[in-house]
């Protein structure tokens, strides 16, 4: 039987281990428990740490109206086991929040995973000792613990983004954050709502909370390209199809760009700016029709040339001025001021259409910021509305934000937060030189957010636990990515982004977000494939970039006899 964290409350552990442990895994989502599963698997010992009262991650936090997963669900589930898939019966093409936090139930029972995670203890500090080659982890429960690694297995997107509008504390109604939704319902029956951010989070609530809510004013500070997602249930002929190809749709999951299997076939080998006008719009409508993100993977230069991109750009344009009404309204809607695909794509259910419900308006913070926030609601600088909630679905300090919440130290006392006081810097995103035996998965540097991360995690837990294995069987007890190889592979990510319109967005994955935050390009864009065939390099030609130690290993056996 499968449960949900509201059915069952997380279990207390006797906070007792064997120490040194191998490893601390921090963060119980999708990596903290595939990261487990294969330490154990490849007999080390390790515990995990999660803040949140039960696991998760993402999928325990973002309980808003109408959160989903933008990646179809039979490709965002673990690839690693067969039967694990074809017991699992995802419900609908993109799942709902629910059911997948009830996946990852399923998973952490049938891998019998909790008896190593460690709810309610967020991670505040870890400090290397250069000549116990050990971490001292520390948690806000009290915790002092010490390991051989740290694998940092917090998310992309899980420190939230809470605006500094002032005047928040004064407001007299309910705030809640998209990324931090309580587990109790919210009740927008017949209340007047305010939806400050129009990213994914806000373009799926959007039309949820307008079913509820009495009035809804969305505040909007730049307009977003929304894709349907025409979500359905499955059918059984649909999972049966997928299950009797696992094999072949992981591994091509695996190889391809987006880490899903489609993509490819969608590929057209040619520039949009081939086709005429007709036969282009023709295209556009076909993937339109098919729903997710399709249209933004048929022409080879959407992301490369400016030219190609507005055609694909001008073709949603016209869809909106076709769906939404009001055409001051359709026109505020639009987005001009990026490349379609160089912010992550939103899909969206019903999304332009809820603008013409009476009760739902649009406020365009371009031509009416916001002033602050007063005890009735919000003040612009043209009005004041009035409000009973406020919802903040204004994103995430992604990438860095959960690494850079712990205090790290590594060697010499350097903190993490200097050394990437100008951005991060990191190896294949794996490592980070004066920080030895801390890893991140899907860190800053890999293509993580740029696709289907559960196949990033995978590749991840998979390339660390091998490293790991090859350290055993040499003797050896340190690894550490070098400053050479860490300053070429910056450098390498920076040049594959500067090839493509990424760079070109205001978005997160630049920083550009958050206030004050350096803006540097952080993803690995050239895709999953490429990106696996390079850190697959790595390991043929012995680690290179890598630096191992046996300082420890030779102790222990000095000690030993
Ligand atoms: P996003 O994509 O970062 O979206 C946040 C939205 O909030 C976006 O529209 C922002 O506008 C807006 N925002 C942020 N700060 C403000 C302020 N100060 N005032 C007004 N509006 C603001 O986060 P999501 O949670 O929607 O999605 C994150 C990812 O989760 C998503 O890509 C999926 O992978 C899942 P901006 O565009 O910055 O002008």
């Amino acid at each position: 039987m499968t449960r949900t964290d509201s059915q069952q409350p997380p279990t207390t552990h006797a906070r007792k281990w064997d120490q040194p442990l191998d490893a601390v895994v921090v963060g119980a989502g999708f990596a903290g428990l595939y990261m487990l599963h294969v330490l154990r698997e490849a007999g080390f010992r390790a515990v995990v740490f999660e803040s949140g009262e039960d696991i998760g991650g993402t999928w325990f936090w973002n309980r808003y109206p109408g959160a989903r997963c933008d990646i179809e669900s039979l490709d965002y589930s673990y690839k690693f086991s067969d039967a694990l898939q074809r017991e699992w019966q995802w419900t609908e093409r993109y799942a709902a929040q629910e059911e997948i936090l009830r996946y990852i139930h399923f998973v952490a029972d049938r891998l019998d995973l909790r008896r190593d995670i460690f709810p309610n203890s967020r991670v505040t500090a870890a400090r290397y000792d250069e000549r116990a080659n050990t971490w001292t982890v520390r948690t806000d429960a009290g915790d002092v613990v010490q390991a051989r690694l740290v694998i940092m297995a917090t998310g992309n997107l899980s420190t939230t983004n809470v605006p500094a509008i002032p005047g928040r504390e004064k407001f007299h109604g309910e705030q809640y954050h998209t990324g931090h939704w309580p587990k109790t319902p919210v009740d927008l029956k017949g209340k007047r709502v305010a939806v400050i951010g129009t990213g994914s989070s806000g373009i799926q609530a959007i039309p949820e909370i307008a079913r509820q809510a009495a009035q809804l004013t969305v505040f909007q500070r730049t307009a977003n390209y929304c894709l349907p997602a025409l979500n359905h249930p499955l059918t059984e002929s649909e999972r049966a199809s997928y299950r009797d190809q696992f094999a072949k749709m992981r591994d091509t999951s695996r190889a391809s760009i987006y880490g899903t299997p489609y993509s490819e076939d969608l590929l057209l080998h040619r520039s949009a700016l081939a086709d005429d006008p007709e036969t282009r719009n023709r295209i556009y409508q076909e993937r339109w029709e098919l729903g997710g993100g399709a249209l933004v993977r048929s022409y080879n230069d959407l992301l490369t040339d400016p030219a190609a991109n507005d055609t694909a750009a001008e073709f949603i344009r016209s869809k909106i001025r076709a769906i939404v009404k009001d055409a001051k309204t359709a026109a505020a809607l639009s987005p001009n001021d990026h490349h379609i695909g160089t912010k992550r794509i939103c899909l969206g259910t019903n999304y332009y259409e809820t603008f013409n419900e009476p009760h739902v308006s649009l406020v365009d913070l371009k031509s009416e910021p916001i002033e602050e926030i007063v005890k009735a609601g919000i003040r612009t600088s043209k009005a004041t509305y009035e409000f009973d909630v406020l919802v903040f679905a204004t994103g995430f300090d992604a990438l860095t934000g959960s690494l850079l919440r712990v205090d790290f130290e590594g060697r010499n006392g350097q903190r993490l937060s200097e050394k990437w006081a100008a951005g991060p810097r990191t190896y294949l995103g794996l490592m980070t030189n004066g920080f030895p035996n801390l890893f991140m998965m899907t860190g800053p540097g890999s293509p993580a957010v740029i696709g289907n991360v559960i196949v990033s995690i995978e590749q991840h837990g998979d390339w660390i636990t091998q490293c790991l294995a090859h350290m055993r069987e040499q003797r050896l007890d340190c690894v550490e990515a070098t400053l050479d190889a860490e300053n070429a592979w910056v450098e390498r990510v920076n040049t594959l982004a500067s090839r493509t319109l990424f760079p070109r967005a205001n978005s997160w994955y630049l920083g550009a977000n958050i206030p004050g935050k350096p803006r540097v390009f952080i993803p690995y864009v050239s895709g999953v494939g490429q990106y696996r065939v390079e850190c697959d390099e790595v390991v043929r030609a012995n680690y290179k970039g890598f630096a191992f130690g046996k300082g420890t290993a030779d102790r222990a056996t000095a000690e030993a006899h």
